[in-house]
């Protein structure tokens, strides 16, 4: 039987997560997270040690599996009247996607597209600097953004792995992918994303009682990058 208690210690919900390996997979719009991703989907080793978790946008293109309620659509469309719902959507989506990962391990290794982390430190936080949140929806979200957290400890990776690309690079890639709702994202846009990302795993100015703290425990180059060529740059940052 759970006690309300419980919730504070992630090993009490489920055991097995003590033994598992969490990773986030981060990077700006259209660095190539899902082509990360689908490599290792195309591997029979790692598909068997790895338990691997997409981003819903499947999800926010259809609420409720609807495609007339297309909430990222919504989003690009009038970004100022839908910023607040639509970040509250993707918190409250990838929460359970990533409670429901902890609770059923299916593997070693858990692989996730993104966190909540980066939701709150880089997408939040770039909507309400661009005045899309009001500075009452702003507070809104992070008058609940810690608490929630406090009590879901299990939702805070081992480590995170960040795929490092210029902003033009991510533009190019954006373009030739070409997802209707991203008509509206420009260049400048992506570089107020990179510059967040940069802030937090290159710098480590991010503040510690929003995102887990830790050093970067390893970088390692999969091509050049940052200066506008094909591959990405890796960085792995430890979670906890
Ligand atoms: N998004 C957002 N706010 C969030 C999370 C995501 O505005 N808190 C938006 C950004 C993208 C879309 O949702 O328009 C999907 O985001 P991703 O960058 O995670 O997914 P991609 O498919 O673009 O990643 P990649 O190209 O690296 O595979």
């Amino acid at each position: 039987e759970m006690k309300a208690n419980d919730c504070a210690s992630p090993t009490s919900i489920c055991p097995e997560i003590s033994n598992r390996v969490s990773f986030a997979v981060e990077g700006n719009i259209g660095v190539g997270k899902s082509t990360f991703l689908e490599l290792i989907k195309s591997d029979e080793t790692l598909t068997r040690l790895v338990d691997l978790h997409e981003e819903p946008v499947a999800q926010w293109q259809a609420v409720g599996g609807n495609p007339k309620h297309n909430m990222l659509n919504a989003f690009y469309s009038d970004s100022t009247r839908h910023a607040y719902t639509f970040q509250n959507y993707v918190f409250i989506t990838r929460f359970l996607q990533h409670h429901n990962a902890a609770m059923n391990p299916k593997a070693p290794c858990c692989l996730l597209e993104r966190s909540v982390f980066t939701d709150c430190c880089v997408f939040a936080k770039t909507v309400l600097e661009e005045g899309l949140m009001t500075d009452l929806e702003g507070a809104v979200y992070h008058s609940w953004f810690n608490p929630v957290l406090q009590t879901l400890p299990h939702l805070v990776p081992d480590a995170f792995v960040y795929l490092r690309a210029s902003p033009q690079s991510c533009y190019r890639r954006l373009c030739i992918r070409s997802r209707t709702e991203e008509a509206a994202v420009g260049l400048d846009y992506l570089g107020k994303i990179h510059d967040k990302h940069e802030a937090w795993f290159v710098h480590g100015s991010m503040p510690a009682t929003i995102t887990p703290t830790g050093q970067a425990v390893s970088c390692g180059k999969l091509g050049e990058d940052l200066d506008g060529t094909s591959a990405v740059n890796v960085r792995v940052l430890d979670g906890k």
